[in-house]
């Protein structure tokens, strides 16, 4: 029934590792790993693998996280436990390293799980890097919030720093987009004093109250004029409850304008799931038509694309986003059916049948929208006052 051919003028790369998919954080822990199968399980039953070139990436080496995280780190990261295995436990590093607790457990296989997904990332950098690919997916990266020397919300490798330098060696500059619907503080921090990397995070910001605090609309890089990463952080700092129609129009007015100003010529775009409308962690109202289409605003710009995962803890709506969003990477969005296919492995857990549920489906009653058109007009203005200061 479907006759999904590939695009036009153009490659796509789909870059995954089914082991990654069998690691457990835990039972109450929010990460469900898991939600990778089931996103595969669409992208495969829409007919869509057969448009793609699909890669099954090796594990990322110690030098190659190295790039990145420092040795200290990784070698306590490498000790992570075998199940019922007695091992030494070094209480100050777990503290410093923030391993351990609730958030970030050391969990049967951890080392492994985490150089699966920065291979996955890294090879679809090498994939684009080659120009062999034009937009590259990794939906088991996107663990944005990990630091050099810490783990930190549920990220121990930052897949994506790693994958943008390797970016870095064959572009000029590159353009970090981030629709999670937490702050983007690791990749933001880790680009932090470079010119060549430009960071825009959209997310729910309430300090005190919401993960991680960081990224208030005046925090734009280095205070100091001299450091040329000064202007290069973007923040969009929301409120509970934003609509597909807002989300759209400031991600268009944003990311159309650091287009012009910045002119990237490569992007790494997180889609964090998050940000849909009935996430267990989020706040928001999106629906995957809005998340969707910054996704395929990107697309239309014509750079070279990794398209990277991240958060999302309702696992059918995590599938339902990404399957769709891997449709817009391959251009068959106009040609799937929106009632799920028939033989669709996990069918009924996607209990409203299609790829499009109504806000009412998901959530009942809508979340109160707390954002005024006035506040998202002020922050574009913001956004327009600070590229000013760009110019490449
Ligand atoms: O989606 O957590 O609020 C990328 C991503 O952006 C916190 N963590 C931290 C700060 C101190 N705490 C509380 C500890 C929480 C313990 C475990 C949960 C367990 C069950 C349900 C929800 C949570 C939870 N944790 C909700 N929010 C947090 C955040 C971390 C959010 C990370 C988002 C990661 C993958
Ligand atoms: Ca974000
Ligand atoms: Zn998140």
């Amino acid at each position: 029934t479907y006759n999904i051919t590939r695009p036009k003028g153009y490659n796509v790369s789909f870059h995954t590792n089914p082991e990654m998919e069998k690691h457990h954080f835990g039972q109450t822990h929010p990460m469900k790993p898991w939600r990778l199968t089931l996103t595969k399980s669409l992208v495969t039953s829409y007919g869509m693998s057969f448009a793609m070139d699909n890669y099954v990436a090796r594990a990322a080496t110690y030098e190659e996280l190295n790039m990145f995280h420092s040795n200290d780190y990784l070698d306590y990261l490498g000790t992570a436990p075998a199940e019922d295995t007695p091992r030494d436990v070094d209480t100050d590093k777990e503290v410093k390293y923030n391993l351990g607790g609730s958030d970030c457990p050391l969990f049967y296989g951890l080392y492994d799980y985490c150089s699966m997904s920065a291979g996955g990332s890294l090879d679809a950098a090498r994939k684009i890097c080659a120009k062999q690919s034009d937009i590259a997916v990794s939906w088991g990266g996107g663990l944005h919030h990990a630091k050099r020397s810490e783990a930190s919300g549920f990220c121990y490798i930052n897949d994506i720093v790693l994958a943008i330098l390797q970016l870095l060696r064959c572009f000029p500059r590159v353009l970090y987009i981030d629709i999670d619907v937490h702050h983007g503080d690791g990749v933001e921090e880790a680009f932090f004093s470079t010119d060549r990397v430009m960071t825009v995070s959209f997310h729910k910001y309430q300090p005190e109250v919401f993960f991680p605090g960081t990224g208030g609309l005046e925090d734009n890089g280095p205070k100091s004029e001299h450091n040329p990463g000064a202007h290069h952080a973007i923040n969009v700092p929301l409120n509970d409850g934003i609509t597909d129609e807002q989300y759209e129009w400031l991600f268009q007015s944003i990311i159309g304008q650091v287009n012009e100003r910045f002119r990237p010529s490569a992007i790494a775009l997180q889609c964090g799931a998050d940000s849909l409308a009935g996430d267990r962690l989020g706040r928001f109202n999106l629906q995957v038509q809005g998340h969707a289409a910054c996704v395929n605003f990107c697309k239309k710009l014509g750079i070279p694309m990794i398209i990277f995962g991240g958060g999302g803890y309702t696992p059918r709506n995590v599938a339902r986003a990404w399957a769709f969003e891997t449709a817009i990477a391959i251009d068959c969005q106009d040609k799937i059916d929106p009632v799920i296919p028939m033989h669709t492995p996990w069918r009924d857990h996607f209990h409203h049948e299609t790829l499009f549920p109504t806000l009412e489906q998901i959530l009942g009653e809508p979340r109160a929208n707390k954002n005024t058109q006035k506040r998202l007009q002020d922050m574009v203005q913001h956004v327009t006052e600070q590229l000013r200061f760009v110019n490449f």
